[in-house]
C-alpha cells in the first residue's frame, strides 16, 4: 500500500506541474483528491490492514494529501496570473490609433419642415400639441360634424382598428381634442403637425404621411386673420414672392371653407411642369370654424369665432425641395436623405 501510495504521489505531482489551465488543473484536483478520488479511495482500504500498519499508512496519505493541497495552491495562483496577462494583452486596447470615422446622419426632409414651421408658428405665440394616432371615430369625425353616415366621410378613405378606432386620417382630430381639454374655454392658438393614414398610394399620396394643423380660437377672428396668417406661412416656407390664391371649398368643420392654392414657385407663376402650365399649386384646406364644431365642444359661436388650415407636410417637403415621388421620403435610402444638408446650406 505504501509503494500505490508513492505512486500516487509521483503521478499525480507531475500532472499537476503540467496542468495547461485552470480547468484541467480542477479536474485533477477531482481526480486524485476528491470524494471518488484515487487517495481518498486508499484511506477507504485502510480498514482491510493490520491494526499496526494502520497509523503509519494514515500519516503518509495525510502527508501527501497535504503536499498535494499546496502544490494544486501554488499552481492554481500560477494559471490564475498567466490568465490574467494573457487577457491583457489580447484585450489591450490601443488609444492612438486612429478612429473608424463615424458617420454623420442628416435630418429628415420632413423634419427640416416641421421643425421651420414650429419655429415660425411658435414665434407668433401659438403652442405645438398633439394628438393619438390611434384615434377614435368621435375625435376624428363626429366632433367635426362629421356624424356616422355622412357622405363627406367618403372623400378619407380610413383604415379602422374597430368600429370606434381608427388611424387618423387628418390632424383635424386634434381641433376637438384641444378645444374639449381647454375647461376654461379660454382662446386657443395651436398647431399640430402629426402622423396621418389613408387608404392611398401613389406618386403624390401616400398611406402614411403628415399633416400640420392650426387653429385659432377667440373674440372677433375673420377670414383676414386667415389670410394674413398663411401669407406669412407660405411665403415664410417657400419665399418672399408667393402669392395665395382661395378657392371656394367644402369641410364639412369650416364654413366658409376653401381650398388655397399658392404661386408656383418654380416658374413665379408663368405656368411650367410643375404646376401644370396654371400658375398655381393646391397645398391646403382652410376655414373658418364651423359654429356646430365650436358648440359641439363647448365654446358659444355666438361670442367666439375661429380659422382653421390643415397642410400635407409631405407635399410642402416636396416642393420646397423638388422631391418627385412622395415614396422617397419614407425608403430610407441614405444618397437621397443626405443631399438636403447641402441643400439648406446654399439656401435652395
Ligand atoms: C384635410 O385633411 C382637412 N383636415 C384640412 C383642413 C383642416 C381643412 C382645417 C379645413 C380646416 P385634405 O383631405 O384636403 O383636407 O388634406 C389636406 C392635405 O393633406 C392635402 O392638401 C394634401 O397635401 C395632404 N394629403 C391628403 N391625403 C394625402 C395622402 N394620401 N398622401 C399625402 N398627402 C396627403
Amino acid at each position: 500500500m505504501k509503494e500505490q501510495i508513492e505512486q500516487i504521489k509521483v503521478t499525480s505531482i507531475e500532472e499537476v506541474k503540467n496542468a495547461k489551465d485552470l480547468r484541467e488543473l480542477s479536474d485533477l484536483k477531482v481526480k486524485y483528491l476528491g470524494k471518488k478520488g484515487e487517495l481518498t479511495s486508499v484511506l477507504r482500504g485502510m480498514k482491510d490492514l493490520r491494526p499496526e500498519e494502520r497509523p503509519v499508512i494514515g500519516e503518509l496519505v495525510n502527508k501527501v494529501r497535504d503536499e498535494l493541497n499546496e502544490l494544486f495552491e501554488s499552481i492554481e495562483k500560477e494559471l490564475q496570473e498567466a490568465e490574467l496577462a494573457r487577457k491583457l494583452e489580447e484585450e489591450k486596447i490601443d488609444v492612438t490609433l486612429p478612429s473608424n470615422k463615424a458617420k454623420r446622419g442628416s435630418k429628415h426632409p420632413l423634419n427640416r419642415v416641421i421643425e421651420e414651421i414650429e419655429d415660425l408658428f411658435v414665434s407668433m405665440g401659438y403652442d405645438v400639441v398633439d394628438g393619438p394616432e390611434l384615434e377614435t371615430d368621435e375625435y376624428c369625425f363626429e366632433r367635426l360634424n362629421l356624424p356616422k353616415g355622412h357622405p363627406a366621410r367618403d372623400m378619407q378613405d380610413s383604415f379602422y382598428i374597430t368600429p370606434e378606432h381608427l388611424l387618423r386620417t387628418q390632424t383635424s382630430a386634434v381641433q376637438a381634442r384641444v378645444m374639449m381639454a381647454n375647461e376654461e374655454k379660454s382662446p386657443i392658438r395651436v398647431i399640430v403637425p402629426g402622423k396621418t393614414y389613408r387608404r392611398e398610394d401613389d406618386a403624390t399620396h401616400s398611406h402614411q404621411f403628415n399633416q400640420v394643423e392650426g387653429l385659432v380660437i377667440d373674440k372677433g377672428i375673420t377670414l383676414a386673420h386667415l389670410k394674413g396668417t398663411l401669407e406669412v406661412f407660405m411665403r415664410k416656407l417657400l419665399g418672399d414672392n408667393t402669392q395665395l390664391r382661395f378657392r371656394p371649398s367644402y369641410f364639412p368643420f369650416t364654413e366658409p371653407s376653401y381650398e388655397v392654392d399658392v404661386s408656383c414657385f418654380k416658374c413665379g407663376g408663368k405656368g411650367c411642369n410643375l404646376c401644370k402650365q396654371t400658375g398655381w399649386i393646391e397645398l391646403l384646406g382652410a376655414g373658418m370654424v364651423h359654429p356646430n364644431v365650436l358648440k359641439m365642444n363647448g365654446y358659444d359661436p355666438e361670442k367666439y369665432s375661429g380659422f382653421a388650415f390643415g397642410t400635407g407636410l409631405d407635399r410642402l417637403a416636396m416642393f420646397k425641395y423638388g422631391i418627385t415621388d412622395m415614396r422617397y421620403l419614407y425608403r430610407n435610402d441614405v444618397r437621397f436623405l443626405t443631399q438636403f444638408d447641402q441643400m439648406d446650406r446654399e439656401g435652395k
